[in-house]
């Protein structure tokens, strides 16, 4: 076990560094405008362009045996669909079963990484949960209408797409005395949602109307901070519930939009890698549009934009 683990670590290392040489200095004017975000010409958005699996994941799934073809189920205990709490702490339970092929949840204490769960409220970024076994709490829920959304993930953040992978649930926060100035928190101390700039693209949240019945896209990645070998390619990945793909024998498509740039469609429901990301911010929206190439509605959930930072 630990031979191996510092095996993938050399080989993660090695790969890291073979990325890492391949770089291209940047050019003065792509160095200008890398700060500014939002209004990057077209040219430096044309840059950006789809790569495959990067060798770094493949790597990281052959180490796994048979994991990558589990099919964890997960289940929300608490809160249970349709609760009333009368409290701004809302407790967040999970349980994992299904065909798990050696597949759990956990952080290695060594790398910092593994598997682990994804928990969105509303539609903020996702928050990852590792050990089902400690408890996991979310602070300051402002009052209103809200959902909780769970799914499983790998340690490189792709998450695993099977039936019963992916949970929701509405619950509503009545009289509980959340401070809507005030970020709400995980118990780890993490920001769930938060109404100052601090917050960067998150919001004080409440849930849309949605319907769990209905075509739901779920943002998942890309988010945060890719620093050097991390942003050579940097992932796209997504829930779909009650939507097909039309190249998956459906009638919808995702469309992905780049720096307010021109719009490009995901028609097979898996993740995609892009490379050729400028250093500063940029803009990914994630749309679930119809066959007129309408966004279809569903509480708001299904047209969602978030910033990541590029550090290199
Ligand atoms: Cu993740």
């Amino acid at each position: 076990m630990i031979n191996s683990r510092y095996i993938a670590i050399f080989v993660l290392s090695a790969l890291a560094f073979g990325c890492a040489t391949q770089q291209q200095p940047k050019s003065g004017s792509e160095a200008m405008n890398s700060n500014t975000s939002n209004a990057k010409p077209a040219a430096f958005r044309e840059t950006i362009t789809i790569a495959e699996r990067p060798q770094t994941v493949k790597d990281q799934m052959a180490l796994r045996g048979a994991q990558d073809e589990a099919e964890p189920k997960l289940t929300i205990v608490e809160p249970k669909e349709g609760l009333t709490v009368t409290s701004s702490t809302v407790k967040v339970k999970l349980i994992i079963a299904g065909d798990l092929k050696g597949y759990m949840p956990g952080m290695d204490p060594q790398t910092k990484m593994g598997n682990h769960i994804h928990v969105i409220l509303d539609n903020q970024p996702y928050e990852a949960y590792y050990n089902l076994d400690n408890e996991f709490e979310l602070r300051n829920v402002t009052d209103g209408e809200h959902t909780i959304r769970v799914f499983a993930s790998r340690p490189w953040h792709e998450s695993y797409k099977n039936e019963g992978s992916f949970q929701m649930v509405r619950f509503i926060v009545k009289n509980g005395g959340g401070d809507a100035t005030k970020p709400t928190t995980a118990n780890n101390g993490s920001t769930m949602a938060s109404p100052t700039p601090e917050g960067k693209d998150m919001q004080n949240s409440t849930a849309g109307t949605v319907d769990p019945k209905k075509p739901l896209l779920t943002y998942s990645r890309p988010k945060g901070e890719y620093k050097d070998a991390a942003a050579e390619s940097i992932m796209i990945d997504f829930w779909l519930d009650n939507a097909k793909l039309k190249d998956d024998g459906g009638q919808y498509r995702v469309r992905y939009t780049i720096d307010g740039g021109v719009g490009m469609y995901i028609d097979k429901w898996e993740p995609i890698w892009l490379t050729g990301w400028s250093a500063g911010t940029h803009s990914i929206k994630l749309e679930l549009v119809d066959q007129a190439d309408n966004v279809v509605d569903n509480g708001g959930y299904n047209s969602t934009t978030r910033e990541i930072t590029v550090i290199r």
